[in-house]
């Protein structure tokens, strides 16, 4: 019961126990949506790496079924590691995903459907010809170094393409292998794009976004041409972030070349600025949408998730398109999970001034989707900032309990009542360089008394015009779980929180504002959650 789990979530993906990590080979087929994800059927921390696997119509109630692979053979004899899935012509699922062999060295392995009528996709047979494709003398691929593989897109030659995350020394490296039967690959002469000084790339993900309206229209991953841009995503294995660049991907090259590299550390693109790792996405044939699936691990100490028994879940997943800039991307929760929402909690417009902490009642704290949108004019008040800053250090310095000019203004979530803990997730706005800057924070400093937990605070600036714009934050709340969009998808932080005394039905829902400028409100809706029947 919660009385005893307080941190097990309501509506976010996990399994009844155990670890798990990175989404794998997310699909829809014959209607229903598939979810496969490393699962280490014996206990909460990492191993005995298996794919379970789980299905859904709605992407918040999910079912689980039996394991979908697991090692059975020679090439995946010591794990069985990510991968995605591709639809085949004939609408026919093909997984390629990583198994460690004997030797423990990384290759990569094809599974197909036993059945291609059964819409649960019970059983998946392994192609008799892995490993399709391994490190030897003559490639010098790096044994531990080679994982991953993406879904695979078609060439107008016809050859199929696939990318596996690798390193050379300190340079991360997208592998290009290329086929024309799925199964006989050959690797491309260079790879689709690699960086020097950032180390092993994993579960990279390679896939088209539309550049005209409607640019939430998502592509087909085979998809390219005019009005077309490439984002090729890396989870850095250093770092533990998810990067992304937005570029141009030449077909007839094969090489795909970012707008901005990333030498570029000032503006850092990240799928979420929080804590999140080995997303992937999928095209939605039908729904016309592209839609993100990523793991979120806990903060919580390896002791305390032995003894709570699970360790790792899932975000809501997230549909996925370019922004009109055309220099970022744009997340928001697919529109399934609002249907969840109950008992709407609307305030009317009102002024929060310096100071002022206002109450969200009628809500379940614990379990609650709320948006709210702030409107500033007295830019005067705005803190100078006279040199550049990383923003997640300018977070931890500047936190919600530092009082600004204009801001910090947000949301304290999980807040026991004497505030004793809280995390808030706030703006707080900077004039720099003549410009305005918004800072978006989440901070966790204060979420727990529990020490030993990591409470690390994280932040972004977020591309918004303060003047011309509403500050707009929407914040998926769930026992152990904030997941923030700023800029109305332009910004994420996902962080894991494990209050004491604010759990249950003691935790409480503040709007506050500590800068000494006054803010207006110019929206909260607020709804609890239903739980969702997850597995
Ligand atoms: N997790 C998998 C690897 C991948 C890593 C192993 C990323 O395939 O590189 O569980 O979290």
């Amino acid at each position: 019961s919660s009385d005893h789990q307080p941190y097990r979530t309501a509506y976010h993906f996990q399994p009844p126990q155990n670890w798990i990590n990175d989404p794998n080979a997310p699909m829809r087929y014959k209607g229903l949506y598939h979810l496969f994800y490393q699962y280490n059927p014996k206990g909460a921390v990492w191993g005995n790496i298996v794919w379970a696997h789980s299905v859904s119509k709605d992407l918040v109630n999910w079912t689980p079924l039996d394991h979908a692979i697991y090692p059975s053979q020679q090439s995946d004899i010591n794990g069985c590691w990510s991968g995605s899935a591709t639809i085949l012509p004939g609408g026919k699922p093909a997984i390629l995903y990583t198994g460690i062999d004997p030797n423990n060295h990384q290759v990569q392995n094809l599974a197909i459907p036993k059945n291609f009528s059964d819409p649960l996709l019970l059983e998946w047979v392994k192609s008799p010809k892995n490993p399709l494709m391994a490190p030897t003398e003559a490639n010098q691929i790096n044994s531990s170094s080679f994982r991953d593989p993406t879904t695979a897109w078609q060439g107008k030659d016809g050859y199929w393409r696939v990318v596996i995350g690798s390193k050379v020394h300190r340079r991360g490296v997208a592998i290009l292998y290329k086929s024309k039967n799925f199964v006989n690959w050959v690797q491309a002469e260079h790879p689709l794009h690699s960086a020097e000084g950032t180390g092993m790339w994993e579960c990279p993900d390679f896939y088209p976004v539309l550049n005209k309206s409607p640019l939430t229209t998502g592509l087909d991953t085979s998809v390219n041409g005019d009005n077309v841009r490439h984002v090729l995503k890396v989870s850095l294995d250093d770092t533990k972030h998810d990067h992304y660049l937005i570029g141009t991907y030449d077909y007839t090259k094969d090489i795909f070349t970012p707008d901005t590299g990333f030498e570029d550390t000032q503006h850092v693109l990240r799928h979420d600025y929080g804590k999140y790792y080995a997303s992937k996405t999928i095209f939605e044939d039908g729904k016309n949408r592209r839609v993100l699936f990523g793991w979120v691990n806990e903060s919580s100490s390896v002791a305390d998730d032995i003894k709570k028994g699970w360790s790792g879940i899932h975000t809501i997943p997230r549909t996925i398109w370019l922004h009109k800039s055309g220099k970022q991307l744009v997340q928001w929760p697919v529109v399934e999970i609002e249907s969840l929402r109950v008992n709407p909690v609307h305030w009317p417009s009102k002024v929060v001034n310096g100071g002022e902490i206002l109450q969200v009642t009628g809500v379940t704290a614990t379990q609650a989707d709320v948006e709210v949108s702030f409107e500033v004019n007295k830019i005067g008040k705005a803190e100078v900032l006279d040199h550049w800053e990383d923003p997640q250090i300018l977070c931890g310095r500047k936190g919600a309990a530092v009082k600004g000019g204009l801001g910090p203004f947000g949301l304290l979530v999980f807040a026991s009542g004497g505030l004793q803990e809280y995390t808030a997730v706030f703006f707080r706005i900077f004039r720099y360089q003549s410009k305005n800057l918004v800072l978006m924070c989440s901070d966790q400093s204060r979420s727990s008394l529990n020490k030993d937990n990591d409470k690390t605070t994280y932040g972004t600036f977020v591309d918004v015009d303060p003047l011309l714009e509403k500050l707009s934050l929407r914040t998926l709340i769930d026992h152990s779980i904030v997941e923030s969009f700023e800029g109305e998808g332009r910004a994420c932080i996902t962080a894991r929180v494990y209050p004491t005394i604010a759990i249950n039905d003691k935790a409480q829902l503040y709007a506050f504002n500590n800068g000494t400028a006054s803010v207006k409100i110019t929206k909260l809706s607020a709804w609890s959650m239903k739980k969702a029947k997850i597995n």
